[in-house]
């Protein structure tokens, strides 16, 4: 087996391993779910969903993590009240833990509820506030993201890289419809109304960190959505850098786990990218 393929092969109790294990066994019940659920609430809003569902993924994975490594810190969205409050507040509680699992346990849930096949499992590790392993598994393609720190990025055991587009106007942009309808939409909408006339063209999946594992793989050029959490971002952004991307927030700081409103790129673009959102004042 070559060099490249190392980082996919799963052994003994690996940070890596474990990852890679939950997700897989979190995607393959999640599949087996698709139109068979009993119960459906919501959130934060009528846009916000939850279901069985995503609180079964979250209890798989979390009894997983904590078999292997029950001195390590969780944070999950399904443990998490709604709201960007109760949601700072969350990984702030967790700032001094040395590992800290973040998890999204099903991101796109208003796809799964509607059957439309674009969600995946979000596992991300972080050592120190940094994120060391992530992992974004989608059972419908069954396709596996991976990502280590310093080791590099790779889908289903083979290496990732960012695309090469180095203008707007030959960029495919992904963004998302967020569900906080006071806030975070009128800004994304106005971000969308600037960018759709410059760029090559937008698409919207509904899933976060598959986004951000598709401007890993090089099939988007970039990604922008305001008012995400921890548990949409964390895996991503180191599939997004280890692909030789960059992750900032909408002004350009550079990522860490408490960035809401990210902006994710091959980074060629990201100049005029974070520009045009700028000049739309569609940043924050
Ligand atoms: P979810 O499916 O895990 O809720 C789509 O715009 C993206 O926004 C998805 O990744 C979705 O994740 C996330 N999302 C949905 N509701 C949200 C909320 N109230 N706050 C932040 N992110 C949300
Ligand atoms: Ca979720």
């Amino acid at each position: 087996m070559s060099d490249q393929r190392e980082p996919s092969v799963v052994s003994g109790k690996s940070f890596t391993a474990v990852a890679i294990n939950c997700a897989a066994k979190a995607g393959e019940w999640i599949k087996t779910k698709l139109g068979n659920y009993n119960r459906l609430d919501t959130k934060y809003s009528s846009h916000d969903l939850v279901t069985e569902v995503d609180k079964g993924s979250e209890q798989l994975i979390k009894k997983l993590v904590l078999t292997h490594f029950p001195h390590h810190s969780f944070l999950g969205e399904e443990g998490v009240e709604p709201g960007p409050e109760a949601s700072a507040q969350a990984l702030a509680d967790k700032s001094e833990a040395e590992y800290l699992w973040i998890v999204d346990p099903i991101d796109g849930t208003t796809n799964f509820v509607h059957g439309f096949p674009f969600f995946v499992v979000s596992i991300a590790l972080a050592y120190k506030g940094e994120v060391i392993v992530g992992v974004v598994y989608d059972p419908m393609k069954d396709e596996l993201f991976l990502a280590e720190k310093g080791k590099g990025a790779y889908v289903s055991g083979k290496r990732m890289q960012v695309s090469k587009e180095e203008t707007l106007s030959s960029s495919l942009i992904a963004t998302g419809f967020p569900a906080d309808h006071l806030y975070a939409l009128p800004l994304n909408l106005k971000g969308i109304q600037a960018l759709a006339p410059q760029v090559r063209n937008l698409r919207s999946s509904g899933s976060a960190a598959l986004h951000m594992a598709y401007v890993a793989a090089g099939r988007l050029t970039g990604f922008w959505e305001i008012g995400l959490n921890s548990w949409d971002l964390a895996a991503g952004s180191l599939l997004v850098q280890e692909s030789g991307g960059i992750v900032t927030d909408t002004q350009g700081k550079s990522y860490h786990l408490g960035v809401r409103n990210v902006a994710a790129s091959n980074g060629l673009m990201h100049e005029p990218f974070l520009k045009a959102l700028a000049v739309a004042e569609a940043t924050e």
